[in-house]
């Protein structure tokens, strides 16, 4: 922890009204967040219970050996152990809409996150990062940009170690990944810079509209931090405060402060006429990551960080599995594993990528999303589509039979399709556009399945 525990206590009592002696915390969900916020909270001294709606949370067992003392409550959200409670920790897969929990803030209790007690615990720069997409991408190469500065950074947050654990003496600066569910719920962030990616539908099964998604990202701005913000995207471009520190960044217009632009027929990263790097030296595919590069840069920049050392890191970054990863090249045919693309606006930007139409491998849990707005660019970039999960039909309808689509019952069949359709010089991209949920445990699962079954195709 970078605050000393009297510190810490002072400011959880100033921004919660969190009291060792009087407060009764409710940690709602006993997953990875609900086990870092137990760690945190017994580490202080405070009272707390924990309830999880499902009968057998999978980290159940293995935090009852560490805690045999705490009380548990599953199988159902307790109404007894809400009623106590002064304060709410929940958890970013519970949604706040749980009449429980509505009650529960109806009655006066409080709502806290683990980002709430995370920022009340460090007094290092927070760099914080949300977005629909290129979230993850964005961190890690914030971070990778840290360390070759020579700064203690603790990355993590929706990607990875879950915010609490991140706490560490040494760290001088954190970069967190954000998603809407664990913004939807934190009232007292103020990182010192701030950016939301990109704006398109995304987990409208749990937010209302785009509208309030997009309202939701925004807090990722609050307090008095740089706002970086992508030109680029009108919904974010709307973001922009006039009277708070900016950096915008695009990648088509050179109005920006972090920008690209062509010079002697090259193009270079650029910041206020100065070129950072050519954007070959981007190991990285796709425009989309030019413009994470863009951000990742006016990110960094804006705490501090050496704009010469960010461009090394950006020059050996190899990027994330799953997300447009090449798997193989069999017989002329490129195979490549895009699993966390889990909505459209991923899918859209991977298959605007390519010069040539591509077989798509697509489908899954839709997550509410408008699947029509894939059409015009499954029609401009596809040569066919080939269709898994539980939404598969509802995407076959959006197709409506603008290229040709064929359905599979799981990924090996998928990728069997995909062989027989793909001729020599073509591209096989998983980029499903969906969740994976309904079929896999999760987005690498799907991805390691589609690159297993790409395998098989050697033997
Ligand atoms: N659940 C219940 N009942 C409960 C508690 C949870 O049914 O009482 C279910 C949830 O609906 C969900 C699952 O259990 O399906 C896990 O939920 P959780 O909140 O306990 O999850 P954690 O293990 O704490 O992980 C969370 C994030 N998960 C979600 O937002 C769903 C992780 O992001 C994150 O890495 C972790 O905290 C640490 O910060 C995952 C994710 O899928 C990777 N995020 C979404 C995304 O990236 O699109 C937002
Ligand atoms: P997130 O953490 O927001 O899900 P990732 O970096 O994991 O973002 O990338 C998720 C998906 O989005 C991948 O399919 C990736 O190719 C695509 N992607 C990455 N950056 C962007 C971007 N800036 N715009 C659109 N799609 C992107």
């Amino acid at each position: 922890m970078s605050l000393d525990n009297s510190v810490v206590l002072k400011s959880l009592h100033e921004h919660f009204a969190l009291d060792p002696k009087t407060s009764k915390i409710l940690v709602v969900g006993l997953g990875h967040t609900g086990v870092s916020v137990a760690h945190y909270l017994q580490k202080l001294g405070f009272h707390f219970a924990i309830t999880d709606s499902r009968d057998k949370p999978p980290l159940k067992d293995a935090f009852f050996e560490v805690m045999p003392d705490t009380p548990i409550f599953t199988g159902g959200f307790d109404e007894s152990a809400f009623q106590v409670a002064t304060h709410l920790v929940v958890s970013p897969g519970v949604s706040l809409t749980e009449k429980s929990i509505i009650k529960a803030l109806t009655n006066g209790a409080k709502l806290v996150s683990d980002i709430d007690l995370l920022v009340c615990s460090v007094n290092a720069p927070i760099v914080a990062i949300t977005g629909s997409n290129g979230k993850s991408t964005v961190t890690t190469m914030l971070g990778e940009m840290a360390k070759i500065a020579g700064k203690h950074v603790a990355v993590g947050g929706n990607l990875g170690t879950p915010a609490l654990d991140l706490l560490d003496k040494k760290a001088d600066l954190y970069v967190l990944e954000l998603s809407s569910f664990q913004l939807e719920r934190t009232s007292a962030l103020n990182a010192a810079s701030a950016t939301v990616l990109n704006i398109s539908a995304d987990h409208l099964d749990r937010h209302d509209d785009i509208a309030s998604y997009g309202e939701i990202k925004q807090r990722v701005y609050n307090g008095d931090g740089v706002l970086v913000i992508n030109l680029d995207d009108p919904l974010v471009k709307e973001m922009q405060e006039t009277q708070r520190k900016s950096f915008t960044f695009s990648i088509k217009d050179t109005v920006a402060d972090f920008y690209i632009d062509s010079m002697q027929g090259q193009q270079y990263l650029m910041h206020n006429k100065e070129a950072l790097m050519p954007l070959t030296q981007l190991p990285l595919e796709g425009r989309h990551n030019a413009a994470n590069a863009l951000a990742a840069l006016a990110l960094g920049y804006a705490v501090g960080l050496d704009e010469t050392l960010m461009c090394n890191a950006l020059k050996v970054f190899k990027g994330l599995d799953h997300r447009m990863q090449k798997v193989a090249t069999i017989r002329g045919v490129t195979w490549v594993n895009d699993s966390k693309a889990t909505n459209i606006g991923a899918c859209v930007a991977a298959l605007d990528g390519y010069d040539t139409k591509v077989v798509l491998i697509a489908g899954g849990d839709a997550k509410g999303a408008d699947m029509n707005e894939l059409t015009p660019f499954i029609k401009e970039k596809t040569k066919s589509v080939v269709l898994i999960g539980k939404d598969a039909n509802l995407i076959a309808q959006a197709i409506n039979g603008c290229v040709p689509v064929y359905f599979a019952k799981n990924m090996e069949q998928a990728v069997q399709i995909g062989a027989e359709i793909a001729i020599e010089g073509d591209s096989v991209l998983l980029s499903p556009a969906c969740a994976s949920l309904d079929q896999y445990k999760n987005y690498q699962d799907r991805g390691k399945q589609f690159s297993k079954a790409v395998l098989r195709l050697l033997v």
